[in-house]
């Protein structure tokens, strides 16, 4: 099976698809196009949003939406890989802990367009202290979920160790005064995630 990733590892949705798979024994090939800049035009060809990340999959497929795409890589996982439990309580448990994690990075996203990139004199400063405020309220919710040591998938991560890790990553990689010093559970499975191929090969300076 052949699958080609749309996407740099900066953005924390394409670096959950990467890590997905590299947990799975996937390999795939990697595009890291921009979603601005001259690369915009490029990605509609695959995506016609000019949205990452994008997976091409055998035939030339092509799945959309971090969510869907995660879905597909379980549902046909080699086994004993899922990522997320097949059914019941631990299922929506993990899937709960992803939904907070999605939720840091989709805020801290939007701090990064509406604080990182936007002039400082458009800056709109009730909807950035709600962002952070938002992304702190996510942030605190992994940090109560998260292991005091090993990880929360028992022997090997699961989708809510994944998650965890990038919504730590990435926020201190664009905005590091909203997590630095303040998470440490969060901070220690980061840390422990780093020595792991599929984390350190995407780690999102790469
Ligand atoms: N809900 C989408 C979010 C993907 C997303 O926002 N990707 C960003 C990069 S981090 C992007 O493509 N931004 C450009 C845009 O949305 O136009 C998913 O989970 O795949």
């Amino acid at each position: 099976m052949s699958l080609i990733l749309y996407g740099r590892m900066l953005s924390p949705f394409a670096r959950r698809v990467a890590i997905w798979c590299r947990l799975q024994g996937r390999a795939y090939e990697s595009r890291p196009l921009m979603v601005n800049g001259p690369d915009f035009e490029e990605l509609k060809k695959v995506n016609p949003l000019g949205r990452v990340p994008a997976l091409v999959i055998d035939g030339g497929e092509v799945l959309i939406e971090t969510s869907a795409i995660t879905d597909w890589l379980d549902d046909t996982a080699p086994d004993g890989l899922r990522l997320v439990p097949a059914t019941g309580p631990a299922r929506r448990e993990v899937l709960q802990g992803v939904a907070y994690a999605n939720s840091a990075v989709e805020k801290g996203v939007s701090l990064v367009y509406d604080k990182n990139r936007r002039p400082k004199e458009l800056h709109w400063g009730e909807w950035i202290e709600r962002l952070e405020g938002q992304i702190t309220a996510a942030l605190a919710v992994l940090e109560s979920k998260a292991p005091a040591e090993g990880w929360l998938g028992g022997e090997r991560p699961n989708a809510a160790d994944v998650t965890f890790v990038i919504a730590h990553d990435f926020i201190m990689a664009t905005n590091p005064y909203l997590v630095e010093g303040k998470f440490p559970r969060l901070a220690a499975l980061s840390a422990m995630a780093a020595d792991v191929e599929a984390f350190k090969a995407t780690a999102p300076a790469a």
